[in-house]
């Protein structure tokens, strides 16, 4: 069975079951090497928690990349999550332009910027910007609509057809190049239904699935850690994608079960389904 070492930039949310604290633990349990280059701590996510701590860790790339270098340290795929500062956001570029990355190494942007048609706090037009930037040497792409939308100067809009997100992913495909994959997340066309999209050249594949009424931090990196996970097993977008959903939409049911846990999805006590859907 193959075994593949990633690594993954995001951020340390001590508290809140996000970013880097659901990213090793599902792609742990996927059985491959996460390594990891945190690119901020923070005492709990951004999503609903007042006066939390923020320290940015952008200045200690540079040292870790050329530790790495020297040690002959490489890695089969890269995954960004959360990135912290502009900055931040240009030295990934420099890291995946590295010697630490090989010929074929994959290389997932997921565009962390918002949700629900607004950006999160402290990122602004120039951090998208950044983004932007970034997803062009991207492979795959993981945006929810919200992202989407900020990438490619679209409206947002919480009623929409095929053709509006047609519509996205040309722009996000004229940004991207030929041969590169998006996964969008958020994809349902009623009320009760939401989903996910894969595009890539001429190709669409939708798979759609029950919204629950629960909207937290973290979601989006359970469904991206997931994706990544069931990729570097062998499976390809669309199934990745299918299993991602299917356990993103457990981990919700967990978590509804539980009123008072309003910050963050409780994945933990299904991972093992996770990894039977792996068919490991
Ligand atoms: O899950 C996305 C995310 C990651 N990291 C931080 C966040 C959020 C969303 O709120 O605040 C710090």
């Amino acid at each position: 069975m193959s075994y593949k070492r990633i690594l993954t930039i995001q951020d340390i949310s001590c508290v809140g079951q996000c970013s880097l604290t659901v990213a090793l633990p599902v792609l742990s349990a996927s059985g491959n090497e996460a390594c990891i280059l945190p690119s901020a701590v923070l005492s709990t996510h951004t999503g609903g928690f007042k006066g939390y701590t923020f320290h940015d860790l952008t200045d200690d790339f540079p040292a870790v990349a050329k530790h790495w270098i020297s040690e002959k340290i490489d890695f089969d795929a890269f995954y960004t999550g959360y990135l912290g500062s502009l900055r931040q956001i240009d030295l990934v570029n420099d890291i995946v332009n590295s010697p630490l990355a090989k010929k074929d190494s994959l290389f997932v942007v997921d565009p962390v910027l918002g949700d629900n048609g607004v950006l999160y706090k402290g990122f602004n037009a120039e951090i998208v910007a950044a983004m932007r930037r970034l997803i062009k040497r991207a492979d795959i792409i993981i945006p929810n609509i919200t992202e989407a939308c900020q990438l490619t100067d679209t409206e947002y809009r919480t009623d929409f057809d095929k053709e509006y997100i047609r519509g996205i992913v040309g722009k996000l495909q004229q940004i991207m190049g030929r041969g590169k994959t998006i996964v969008m997340t958020g994809v349902g066309f009623n009320p009760n239904e939401t989903g996910v999209g894969v595009f890539s050249d001429g190709e669409e594949f939708y798979y759609p699935h029950i919204k629950l009424d629960k909207n937290v931090s973290g979601t989006g990196d359970i469904f991206a850690s997931a994706f990544i996970g069931a990729l570097l097993n062998g499976h390809d977008t669309k199934k990745s994608a299918t299993i991602a959903a299917d356990f993103t939409l457990l981990s919700i049911k967990e978590t509804v079960k539980n009123p008072a846990h309003w910050y963050g999805v409780k994945f933990e006590t299904v991972l093992g389904e996770y990894i039977r859907m792996l068919g490991r």
